[in-house]
């Protein structure tokens, strides 16, 4: 809104020119998510722990994890409370990819605050049931990919990394590799978030790369001398990333170990769904296995945990699923856990930016 009340004034006001800028409102989203949850932080943990929002875990997982019995949750609501304003205040809102990533957000934290919502207010120890949350999350990701679909001029085709010549159209195929990719990420941050700071850390390092994939595929120029898929308006996709990056720094001054409130699945779901439709947006979608390739080994150790164990009667590849919990029963400090598995996610983005040259 800031964009649209003041960059008009700039006939009279010439620095007013300055809004037009993606560069510069984008530095601006970043710092006004990042001040929204640093000084509202407080106010929300106090607020959630006389609600009596606090963390039920689990007696069977690390004995390490029952102290943090009653810490208090739900703190996506703050993550996405200043990721929304902050981008109501500073995108450009008549931009279609903006609407998209507004529906996504406002969606996925429906879907995670409901479940949140029967667990910690309702004091349903469950939740949504499994299938009831991954058919709302379904749902959700295939209105935004439809309508993704149904924008004129949005490629269908995918683009796969350090192969520049190969490129599938996927047609209406496109709309079901998208809902995947939304909801895969969804989950995968879902089970990522069992440590503090494990899930929001490699989040921020994903908003900054994104930033820059925004960036260069909403420049033509840019994008045509880099030879990557220029999206129009894709540009504006950065503003949000700032705004997704700066909200993600200012949770984690709160949920750094030990933590003072955890996301709960109002933020985990949402933060993850966030991430898929930008590298659908951006046209970088299958690269999101490198950006996040955290969240895709924590996803896949799950995956091969639970088969193995039904394969065998009750045989395990690791010491416990998803992966962090192998490493805490290894006897690893849950700082070193985190801070190693966050070093694994910024070298994985530098990977992943180097594919803009190794092509
Ligand atoms: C959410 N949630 C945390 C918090 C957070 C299929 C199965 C592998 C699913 C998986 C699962 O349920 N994962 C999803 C993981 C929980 O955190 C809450 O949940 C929100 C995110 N949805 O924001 O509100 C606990 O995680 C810890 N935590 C922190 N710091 C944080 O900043 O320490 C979270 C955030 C919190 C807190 O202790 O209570 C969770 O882990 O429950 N299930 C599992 O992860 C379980 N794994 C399992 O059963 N593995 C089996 C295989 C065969 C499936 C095995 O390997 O034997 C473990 N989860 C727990 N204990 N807590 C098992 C043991």
């Amino acid at each position: 809104m800031i964009y649209h009340f003041l960059y008009p004034l700039h006939t009279y006001i010439t620095v007013f020119n300055v809004f037009r800028y993606i560069t510069f409102r984008t530095i601006y989203a970043s710092l006004t998510a990042f001040l929204i949850c640093f000084f509202l932080g407080p106010w929300v943990i106090r607020s959630l722990a006389s609600l009596q929002i606090g963390q039920y875990v689990r007696t069977d997982g690390p004995k390490s994890h029952f102290d943090k019995a009653g810490t208090p949750t739900m703190g996506g609501l703050l993550i996405m409370g200043a990721v929304i304003i902050s981008t109501l205040l500073w995108a450009d809102l008549t931009n279609f990819f903006i609407q998209i990533i507004l529906l996504v957000s406002l969606g996925f934290t429906a879907v995670g605050f409901f479940d949140d919502y029967l667990m910690q207010i309702k004091k349903q120890s469950k939740g949504l049931s499994a299938k009831g949350k991954f058919s709302l999350q379904v749902v959700v990701a295939l209105v935004c990919a439809a309508l993704l679909y149904a924008h004129p001029g949005f490629s269908t085709r995918v683009t796969v990394p350090f192969f520049k010549t190969i490129s599938p159209d996927l047609g209406w195929g496109y709309i079901l590799f998208a809902a995947f990719v939304i909801v895969g990420t969804s989950n995968a941050v879902n089970l990522t978030d069992g440590l503090d700071g494990l899930a929001i850390g490699p989040v921020l390092i994903a908003a900054v790369t994104y930033m820059v994939f925004a960036y260069l595929a909403g420049h033509a120029k840019i994008a045509d001398y880099l030879q990557i898929t220029h999206v129009a308006g894709s540009g504006e996709i950065t503003v949000f990333c700032g705004a997704l990056a700066g909200a993600a720094l200012g949770f984690l001054w709160f949920n750094t170990y030990p933590a003072q409130i955890f996301m709960g699945d109002v933020g985990s779901l949402p933060l993850g769904a966030i991430l898929g439709t930008v590298a659908v947006i951006t046209k970088q979608e299958i690269l999101l296995v490198i950006v996040g390739g955290l969240f895709v080994v924590e996803a896949l150790s799950v995956i091969f945990q639970v088969g193995f164990f039904k394969m065998t009667n009750g045989r395990r590849i690791f010491r416990m699923a998803p992966l962090h919990h192998h490493f805490e029963l290894k006897g690893w400090p849950e700082p070193k856990v985190i801070v190693r598995f966050w070093i694994i996610a910024i070298a994985l983005a530098l990977i992943s930016m180097s594919t803009l040259k190794l092509r």
